[in-house]
């Protein structure tokens, strides 16, 4: 008897620990298994079976268009009808329908075109200080009373992906590491240790002959499936040449067979060196080449070579993501070649088998070494317009340096017209608090949207936050990010505060709790919604306000250093040439009497953000540069500003903690722990962050 109770309890504790870790991410819907599903045997199918609890009929219409579905509910009355073109559009159809199904506040904030999608500034404007000033308030602006999903058509669901292109970029080494990865290792690559160290962390190194983990791998392609990520770059963009030799290939073909029922493409990043240190099956006897001049002979057929053997394995590869001529990788200019020369060899290679080059502008420091760093994209770039190959796409990230917590948008989408573009969004938080500190980024997002037209893109990159942590993401509100850029990847007019609230329904209001005390769970969700949105603009008042950006700790991109200088790194890597902080004065002059970055714009944004006067306060410090006795609009000088954003933004995240006490009764223990240690944590950080920045900027501006 006793056996048998302890046995029950440890079944019990086993079952629960299994299901609050995180790891089911946003797909907690419980099992019940009464569906009845027609229609065709696929992974719709499956995942109706187990989880609907209604009767679902899956059609297929070959009149529809690729990757959309229709959902038709007659609730009472007969099954849910699901059709679509093929299974994939099932797929997505099943997925949003288990969506509806589980979310309980059916406010209708889901899209929004007119309001952050245009280039309307003050209305930018209006909405931010509504965000800073106001935060009971949000919402209520991006309410839209048509429902598109109910009201319209009688419970008829029409949806179909905005981008053709929604796609992940890992960072992932060969040997197991992440670059700029904050919950573990790979899911992909696995090394070993070398027995070796590099400042005490062990360093490790490829192993090739590691298995992979078939079951995780479907768990991610399961998880991308249901929030329409088609698509997955496998390793680092500092790519090494070892990834195109066949014994990683065939591991690439394996991936590519688990992701293929789950609508998802591989890529591959490749090294431009690597027809000199990587065999191609048939070509040269497997010898490499001398040389990877982009419009040597040789090199063009080593690539078709390579492109033969892949395609040969894996039909429908996607293509490959290029780094080339930036931070010390190799590239065309090696051989006095253009980023064209380069990308358009590499693009022929693939084009018969469908394939695509996404070659990335973040380039700095070659070309125009020397130059203001958030020029060099459109320097290097604007004037190959037009010379790409029809399968190149320009992979631009949002802002012109690095991912900052706020940048105005990057330039280069204004200066493109006939070249296809990309955007690479950042979704790990490599300078936004990594996965240490709750930051929401579809604001974000969204922002830069309503600066570059959705339209003017063909497809949208994440660089991805997941690695082999038991959650996932390290934080369990990183997974959120990872959520919101699928949901925007697939819609981009939906407002950040649909995605946040979908989100918090799914991933904590199904729990045992919430049914019993679903009116209390509405309470909470609507917490956490407001908490997650202000998250984004806290972290920029508790880090860089006002304009102030790249203050970071060398290299590890997590806490403040902004005094760092060190004559032997790239200056470009240097905190102090950002603000340029002296006795004096402070900022980084980007108008037309310095660098004259504001004229890599188009109007009104040129004119606009060369005025000091016109100048969202926002970008202060990024395009001006002032005396520390100006003044802003509040009648504050730069310092009083700043001290008043620093505060705000410590405050902010003292007000997460008492949101996250709050909702504690209504939370699973190991994941209200997991994110309260971090919260502590965050507060601990940001302070440290007000700390640093205002004694430094303090013994300047006192002076
Ligand atoms: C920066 C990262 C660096 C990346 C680089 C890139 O610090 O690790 O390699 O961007 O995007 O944000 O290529």
């Amino acid at each position: 008897m006793k056996r048998l109770t302890l046995l029950i309890l440890a079944m019990v504790f086993v079952g629960l620990a299994k299901a609050e870790d995180g790891h089911q991410l946003w797909l907690r819907y419980q099992p019940v298994n009464t569906a009845k599903v027609t229609g065709p045997e696929c992974v719709a199918a499956q995942e109706l079976r187990t989880y609907s609890t209604k009767d679902v009929e899956l059609r297929i219409d070959p009149a529809m268009e690729e990757e959309a579905y229709k959902i038709e509910r007659k609730c009472g009355e007969g099954p849910c009808v699901i059709t679509a073109k093929n299974e994939i559009g099932l797929l997505y159809g099943a997925y949003d329908l288990l969506r509806q199904k589980n979310r309980f506040n059916n406010k209708d904030r889901r899209t929004n075109n007119s309001l952050d999608n245009k280039d309307i500034r003050t209305k930018e404007d209006l909405r931010h200080s509504n965000i800073l000033t106001d935060n009971k308030d949000i919402r209520t602006k991006d309410i839209d009373n048509k429902d598109r999903r109910t009201g319209e058509e009688d419970g008829i669901t029409v949806s179909r992906p905005y981008y053709r292109l929604r796609i992940l970029n890992h960072w992932d080494n060969l040997n197991g590491t992440i670059e700029r990865g904050y919950a573990g290792l790979s899911i992909f690559w696995k090394g070993k240790d070398s027995g070796k160290r590099f400042r005490d962390q062990p360093i490790f190194v490829e192993d090739p002959d590691q298995p992979i983990d078939a079951e995780l791998i479907k768990e991610y392609a399961r998880a991308n499936a249901s929030i329409g990520i088609n698509g997955t770059v496998l390793n680092n963009v500092n790519a090494s040449p070892k990834m195109l030799s066949d014994v990683y290939i065939n591991k690439v073909k394996q991936y590519a067979d688990i992701l293929r029922p789950y609508g998802i493409k591989v890529y591959l990043s490749v090294n431009f060196a690597s027809p000199m240190s990587i065999p191609a099956k048939g070509f040269n006897g497997g010898k490499p080449v001398k040389t990877a001049d982009p419009l040597n002979a040789q090199v063009k057929a080593w690539w078709k070579a390579k492109a033969k053997e892949i395609y040969a394995l894996i039909p429908d590869f996607g293509g490959f993501l290029v780094k080339a001529n930036s931070e010390g990788q190799p590239g065309p200019f090696d051989y006095n070649r253009t980023h064209a020369d380069g990308a358009n060899t590499l693009a022929d290679a693939v084009k018969p088998y469908g394939g695509i080059i996404m070659w990335r502008s973040f380039v700095y420091g070659a070309k125009h070494k020397g130059e203001d760093r958030v020029k060099q994209a459109v320097s290097e770039f604007a004037e190959l317009d037009g010379k790409f190959r029809d399968n190149v796409i320009l992979q631009s990230k949002n802002g012109p340096l690095d991912f900052q917590p706020r940048e105005p948008y990057a330039p280069i989408f204004d200066n493109i017209h006939q070249t296809k573009q990309m955007a690479e969004l950042q979704i790990t938080q490599e300078y936004l608090g990594q996965s240490r500190h709750l930051v929401y980024l579809a604001p974000m997002w969204r922002e830069f949207f309503g600066f570059v037209a959705p339209e003017k893109l063909v497809g949208i990159a994440g660089v991805a936050n997941i690695g082999l942590d038991k959650n996932w993401c390290g934080h369990h509100f990183s997974q959120a990010n990872w959520y919101a850029f699928g949901r925007l990847a697939w819609d981009p007019n939906l407002t950040s505060e649909a995605i946040a609230e979908e989100w918090i329904e799914q991933t904590f209001g199904l729990s045992e709790k919430c049914k019993v005390n679903s009116e209390k769970c509405k309470v909470n969700s609507e917490k956490l919604l407001s908490m997650m949105l202000r998250s984004r603009e806290a972290c920029v008042d508790y880090m860089m306000p006002i304009g102030l950006h790249h203050i970071f700790a060398f290299d590890e991109h997590y806490g403040p250093e902004p005094d760092g200088f060190n004559p032997r790194v790239p200056l470009e890597w240097c905190p102090t040439y950002y603000h340029k902080a002296n006795k004096d004065s402070i900022g980084f002059d980007r108008t037309h009497t310095g660098s004259n970055a504001t004229a890599q714009y188009r109007e009104p944004y040129c004119s606009m953000y060369d005025n000091i006067n016109t100048c969202p306060e926002r970008y202060l410090l990024w395009f001006h540069r002032v005396p520390w006795s100006y003044r802003l609009k509040s009648g504050k000088t730069v310092f009083e500003e700043m001290t008043y954003r620093y505060n705000r933004g410590v405050g902010e995240v003292e007000d997460f903690l008492r949101v996250w006490q709050d909702v504690k009764p209504l939370i699973d223990e190991q994941r209200w722990q997991e994110v309260q240690e971090r919260l502590e944590h965050q507060l601990d950080n940001a302070k440290l962050w007000r700390k640093t920045c205002l004694d430094y900027f303090g013994s300047f501006a006192s002076k």
